[in-house]
């Protein structure tokens, strides 16, 4: 049903647009992706207006190219720079206010499953640390402790990017910043162990340093959400602006931090094991 939708109508296809032709026969409709595969078939995002060496754009890349099943999911956005990427996203996603993603994804996940009870529809929210974890932190939280089926990513480049360098509690301490001269007063927030206490049943944390656990991860992430309950993906995204690294070194920032305070990091209930290994062929 849901694939149909995106099929064309053959009395339309002499005036179709190429882009559209090209996704549908090309795309990751029905048909899916990973990391990997990046590059040899249509993405449904091709083109952003994110700066020159933006690892928030190449975490958002991978992502929507890892989607299970992209023709019955619908992403929940905010404010950030992340939002400038959705404008010229091929997918059904919702662009809320700042900090309210969370809640708009509960509402949208509840009418979805009384609409569409017997079939999959994948709420998924992405948004940046300042929407996550500071504006956002009651809406991400309650999400979490009431068990809403959602996957929630976090783009971390450990600041608000889009307003010109203010410090957010995911930001290091002592950390100077545009608009943070004195440096960061207190430590960052440790948002996965909140996760894991708030009731998670599958919390990730990955960095752009290396792009296969980002999709491996978040493809799980959206599998065990579908029966097990919420999930946390929490992505290091190093920001070339706002630290003043120079684009072609920000992917090298992201690889040093992964082998110091930034590792990769997996915790699993056993539910979400037992269903993962159930899902074996
Ligand atoms: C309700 C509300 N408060 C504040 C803002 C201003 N604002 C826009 S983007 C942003 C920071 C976003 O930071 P983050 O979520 O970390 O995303 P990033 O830009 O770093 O990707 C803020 C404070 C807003 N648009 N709406
Ligand atoms: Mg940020």
């Amino acid at each position: 049903m849901s694939l149909d939708i995106t099929k064309i109508n053959p009395h339309f296809e002499d005036v179709m647009p190429q882009e559209y032709i090209d996704l549908v026969k090309n795309g990751p409709f029905g048909n899916e992706k990973s990391q990997k595969d990046l590059g040899t078939f249509k993405e449904l995002l091709e083109e952003h207006p994110l700066c020159a060496g933006c690892n928030l754009a190449l975490a958002f890349r991978i992502l929507v190219g890892s989607l299970p099943n992209p023709e019955d999911t619908i992403i929940v956005g905010s404010t950030g720079c992340s939002s400038l990427a959705f404008s010229q996203l091929a997918l059904h996603n919702i662009h809320s206010v700042f900090g309210n993603q969370n809640a708009v994804a509960t509402g949208l996940k509840t009418a979805l499953r009384l609409r569409f009870p017997d079939k999959i529809k994948d709420v998924i929210v992405m948004a940046g640390d300042g929407a996550t974890a500071d504006i956002g932190l009651d809406m991400t939280l309650h999400s979490w402790f009431r068990g809403d089926k959602i996957t929630t990513v976090m783009f971390d480049n450990e600041l608000y990017a889009n307003t010109g360098g203010q410090e957010s509690g995911m930001s290091v301490r002592d950390t100077v910043l545009y608009m943070a001269p004195k440096g960061k007063k207190f430590n960052k927030i440790n948002l996965p162990d909140m996760a894991i206490a708030a009731g998670c049943s599958y919390v990730a944390v990955v960095s752009t340093a290396r792009t296969k656990p980002i999709s491996d991860c978040f493809k799980k992430a959206v599998l065990i959400t579908r029966e097990i309950g919420p999930t946390y993906i929490q992505i290091y995204t190093p920001c070339p602006t706002n630290l003043k690294i120079k684009p072609y070194e920000s992917k090298k920032v992201a690889t040093d931090r992964s082998k110091s305070d930034y590792q990769f990091r997996e915790h699993i209930t056993d539910d979400a094991k037992k269903y993962l290994e159930s899902l074996k062929p």
